[in-house]
């Protein structure tokens, strides 16, 4: 394992032609085993025999979170749940996560994408790989993991949370290689910087992501810890982490275009974009049995390019990540939409649901204050019941989203009102 050369490396019409055999088998099982994806493609009067081309994707109607949250838990199992060997869940836009079920082949192939991208960053079987993604429900612990067992490598399931801890043993077990997102990889930097301890550390390379970051970001983590640090994408909806990554040479994200077809569009128009061109990322799965989506909308923005790497692999590479095309913030890993907030909200009848998220980061580290107006007409003079409003509103929102939340009340009406779209969030991070 695992640099998989004879398909990383194969010839473009050669996997174009893999691409369409598959895309004619997903579309034809997403027909007959969900109703809800038949009933779309019978809105629009498309038959699985109608893809005959690659180009005839575009006739597919596309997929959507909310297709997800409308048939929640299970409704987009293509299969019967007897052959669904594990569950992972990401943030919904409301109180319910999206849930992903895996049949073991795609625990299998998602294993050997990550797989790839470990090698692509240059970690193999000799390396010690500490994974300090979240293990969970989170998709990120166990993918990494499952594709570092794959490689070989001896596998630390560090999890987040005790960084001393993860600082002790990255010294003692020597280790080599690190998964974790690029914000918690540069505060490890600081606090090895802070200790005096960077010498004593032997890693060698790291694959950061599940949060948007910068080229300027990824130089100053190679740089305070003498490592090549990779950017890693993915998202629950498709498997999780390894659904792209870069190589030695920086060049854009190597998508694995035998398992998952990208398609860049405008996101207003729907319409197919150029290559180079910015717009939304769309999906669809080629092989994945558990849930096959067709043409999801990642709403991550970013542009394509199908010219050969200098690595030799020929697979499509996709730009480092320039933003959203709806309103989910990532906060420490985590998504979260304002519209959660909302929910927890109005679970509390003493408030409105008139707010405002500010996000900060202090050091490498994301903070989150919930500024929220009391109802109007409640008149809370006592400290008391101030303290048990405040700790009601904020347990509900970590109810939600998982994040631990600071939250100010605040007087009615102070909010500032908008005429057009509410202004929900007051994103202070700068990203650079
Ligand atoms: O974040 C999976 C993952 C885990 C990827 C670990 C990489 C490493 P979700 O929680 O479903 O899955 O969130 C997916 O996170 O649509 C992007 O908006 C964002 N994201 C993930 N990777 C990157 C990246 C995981 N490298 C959402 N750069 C996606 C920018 C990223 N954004």
């Amino acid at each position: 394992m695992i640099w998989n050369k004879e398909i990383e490396c194969m010839e473009r019409s050669e996997l174009e032609a893999l691409q369409l055999k598959n895309l004619q088998d997903v579309v034809t099982r997403a027909y007959n085993n969900l109703k809800y994806y038949r009933d779309k493609m019978d809105k629009v009067g498309v038959k699985p025999s109608d893809i005959k081309t690659l180009k005839d994707i575009e006739k597919l109607p596309f997929t959507t979170k909310s297709d997800l949250r409308d048939n929640y838990p299970f409704g987009t199992f293509a299969v019967p749940q007897s052959e669904i060997v594990r569950i992972h869940a990401s943030s919904g836009t409301t109180g319910k996560p999206t849930v992903v079920g895996y049949t073991k082949f795609d625990i299998d192939m998602w294993s050997e994408c990550v797989a790839r991208c470990l090698t692509m960053a240059g970690l193999g079987k000799d390396d010690i790989i500490q994974v300090a993604y979240g293990y969970g429900l989170f998709t990120g612990g166990l993918g990494a993991h499952y594709g570092s067992e794959l490689i070989g490598a001896s596998t630390v399931p560090m999890s987040t949370g005790n960084t001393k801890k993860l600082v002790d043993l990255m010294i003692d077990f020597g280790a080599t290689g690190i998964a974790c997102t690029p914000s918690y990889l540069l505060h490890i930097a600081e606090t090895l910087e802070n200790e005096g301890l960077i010498d004593k550390i032997k890693l060698k390379a790291s694959i950061n992501g599940a949060e948007p970051w910068t080229e300027n970001m990824r130089k100053m983590i190679e740089e305070k810890l003498h490592i090549s640090a990779h950017d890693i994408y993915g998202l629950s909806e498709m498997m999780g982490p390894g659904v792209a990554c870069d190589c030695i040479y920086h060049k854009g994200l190597h998508v694995c275009e035998d398992h998952f077809l990208p398609e860049i569009v405008d996101p207003e128009t729907l319409k197919p974009l150029a290559e180079g061109e910015t717009g939304e990322l769309v999906f669809t799965t080629l092989t994945k049995e558990g849930i096959p989506l067709i043409r999801y909308r990642t709403r991550d923005l970013t542009s394509i390019s199908y010219e050969k790497c200098e690595c030799g692999r020929t697979s499509a590479r996709i730009s480092r990540f320039k933003g959203r095309s709806d309103d989910m913030l990532i906060i420490r890993g985590v998504n979260v939409f304002p519209s959660q907030i909302e929910t927890a909200l109005l679970q509390v009848k003493e408030v409105a649901p008139q707010y405002l998220i500010i996000v900060e980061r202090q050091g490498n580290l994301d903070t989150l204050e919930v500024q929220v107006e009391l109802s109007s007409g409640a008149l809370f003079d006592e400290i008391r019941e101030i303290e048990r409003i405040t700790k009601e509103v904020a347990k509900n929102i970590q109810q939600i989203i998982g994040l631990s939340v600071k939250v100010k009340l605040v007087e009615p009406n102070s909010i500032e009102r908008s005429m057009g779209k509410a202004k929900r969030v007051l994103d202070k991070r700068k990203l650079s």
